[in-house]
This record gives structure tokens, sequence and C-alpha cells, in this order.
């Protein structure tokens, strides 16, 4: 089993390059004050706080043009995913689980590459809305959280911009399963069916229950259960009743309960070998409530992932 001595360490990414709204950058801070790290020790974690990026103020550098690559942010996204990849891959080599906070989900570029640098046998789950599996070939939007996918795996490689040359390209199709899509671009559709990648929608949450789901995507991904799982939890699965502060809100997403209840099952299958919970934008909130059932939200999702049901 991964991470026995139950230490972990918060990286935080307070970073809103990939996407053009302001405030997700908070998330962090946010997570933090409601009291996350010490509901880990609560859990019986050893913790430390990481923060790769403080010394810059990428904020200040975001602009919302696209580049001649038909993308936004490139550099300052590329900065910030290699500080953050960094520091993924020392929480990991010094046995320590990283679960880092967004901040945007182009950071996924840098954390799911770092697990597989870590171990190549790693598998991904990608809970979202989204699929985030654009290129810059395909992107309508230009925003690079809706791309951090098809970077590590490589997809439609020549359209990218010399900036994202340092990223391994280390995540094979077999290797990750979605759960929770309802708003999938037609160009990430035809690359979803062309390298064939396990992905359940709500359609199958509800067809299907979301017990029998989550197993199913770990048939696909990891079925002899004895591989990491880097669990990659984009707030935004979750439908916007319960978790309404997130910059790309879709209607008709998980309960509450079945968002916790994935976090649940894989720290169940004692495997989870790094998460991200990202796109947690206290800034969006319309009402103070708003704010407290988002973060809320964003703490439990951490709590159970980190065995906060095991008996
Ligand atoms: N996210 N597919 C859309 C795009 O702009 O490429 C939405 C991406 C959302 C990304 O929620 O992390
Ligand atoms: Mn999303
Ligand atoms: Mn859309
Ligand atoms: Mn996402």
């Amino acid at each position: 089993k991964f991470h026995p001595n139950k230490k972990a360490t918060i990286i935080t990414a307070p970073f809103s390059g990939g996407q053009p709204k302001g405030g997700v950058e908070l998330g962090p801070e946010y997570i933090l004050k409601a009291g996350f790290e010490k509901q880990l020790e609560h859990l019986g974690w050893q913790t430390e706080v990481a923060n790769p990026l403080e010394k810059t103020n990428y904020e200040a550098q975001k602009s919302n043009d696209k580049d001649s690559f038909g993308v936004k942010n490139t550099k300052i996204v590329s900065e910030c995913c290699q500080k953050i990849h960094e520091a993924v891959r020392s929480a990991l080599s010094s046995d320590r689980l990283p679960v880092t906070i967004g901040g945007d989900h182009s950071i996924g570029t840098a954390t799911v590459s770092a697990a597989l640098e870590h171990n190549p046998d790693a598998c991904v789950l990608w809970i979202d809305a989204h699929a985030d599996i654009n290129t810059p070939k395909t992107t309508e939007s230009g925003n690079l959280h809706g791309c951090p996918i098809s970077f590590v795996m490589g997809i439609d490689s020549d359209s990218y911009p010399p900036e994202f040359a340092w990223v391994p390209q280390n995540l094979k199709a077999n290797r990750i399963a979605y759960i929770g899509l309802r708003d999938v671009d037609d160009g990430e559709k035809a690359i979803l069916k062309k390298y064939n990648i396990p992905a359940f929608s709500m359609y199958h949450v509800d067809k299907y229950g979301i017990g029998k789901v989550v197993e199913m995507a770990l048939d696909a991904v990891n079925p002899e259960r004895k591989n990491p799982i880097h669990l990659s939890y984009d707030v935004d699965a979750i439908d916007p009743s319960f978790v309404p502060a997130t910059g790309t809100r879709v209607e008709g997403g998980l309960s509450l309960r079945e968002g916790l209840f994935i976090a649940e099952e894989i720290a169940h299958t004692g495997l989870l070998g790094s998460i991200d919970i990202v796109e947690t934008n206290p800034l969006l909130a319309e009402t103070e409530e708003h704010i407290l059932d988002t973060v809320s939200a964003a703490c439990a999702i951490g709590r159970c992932a980190l065995g906060q049901t095991l008996l």
C-alpha cells in the first residue's frame, strides 16, 4: 500500500492563468483557512505545506490573448507547472503524499506527469464535468486548463508551444479514466474515441450507480488493484447546487455524496498515490454560503480521499 507512514505535503497552487477568471488563485488560501491541514492531522496524517509558487506574481502577468499557437498564458502556465511538477516529485521521493490544492486545472500537466515520472505504473482518475483533453489544435477557448491531459499524453504534439517541451509525455491512454463528464467539446470527443479512453459520464452514473462506475473505472486502469492512483479532482464534477463557487459550472452533476463516495472508495483501495483538488474560486460565489459550501466540499474531498471513512 502507498504512503503507509501517513505523511502528506499540501502543495499550494494559487494560480489562475489556465483560464480567464480571477479568484481561483485564492482557492488554496481559503481551503487552508478553513482548517484543512488540521483536518488531515486529525485523521492521523503528519502534514507540511509547500508553496512552490510563492516567489512569483503570476496574476500580474496574465493576459487574455491567444498566442500564435492558439492558447493563452503559455509562458506562465508552463513555468508554474514546472514548479508544481518539481514539488510533487520531491514530495513523492520523500515518501510523502502530495496533496496539490488549486488553483485552476492547468496544473494537471504538472501533477500527472510527476506521478508517472515517480512510478510509471501509476494510473489517473480524472473527476470532472470536463475532459480537459483539448490540444492547441482543438481548443476553442485557448484556455490551458482545458488541455492538461493532452500535453501529458503527447496528443497533437506538433501543435505545442516550445515552452511545454519539458513536459514528460508519460501518460498512456489505458492509464486514465474519467468520472463525471457532461460538457465535452466535439474535438475532445473525437480524441476520447480515437484513443479509446474509458470515460464515465453523468449518464453512466445514473445508469449504473456511482459504486459500479468507480469499480468499472478502476477495472479499466488498475485491474489488479496494485498500482498507485493519481486522483485529479475538479470540484466542478459535483453539481453547482453543492459547489457553486467554481469557474465552469455545468448543471446535472454528481450529488455531494456521490462526489465524496469516489474519494472514499479510492481511500478504501489503499492505493492513493497523489491527489489534486482544483478550481475552487471563492470570488465567483454570490453569497457567503456559496463560499462556505464550496470550500467545505473541497476540504471534504481531501479528507475522504485521505481516509476519513476508514474504520
Ligand atoms: N476545467 N472544454 C472547455 C475548454 O475551454 O477547453 C472547458 C474546460 C474546463 C476546464 O474545468 O478544468
Ligand atoms: Mn471542469
Ligand atoms: Mn462548454
Ligand atoms: Mn478540470
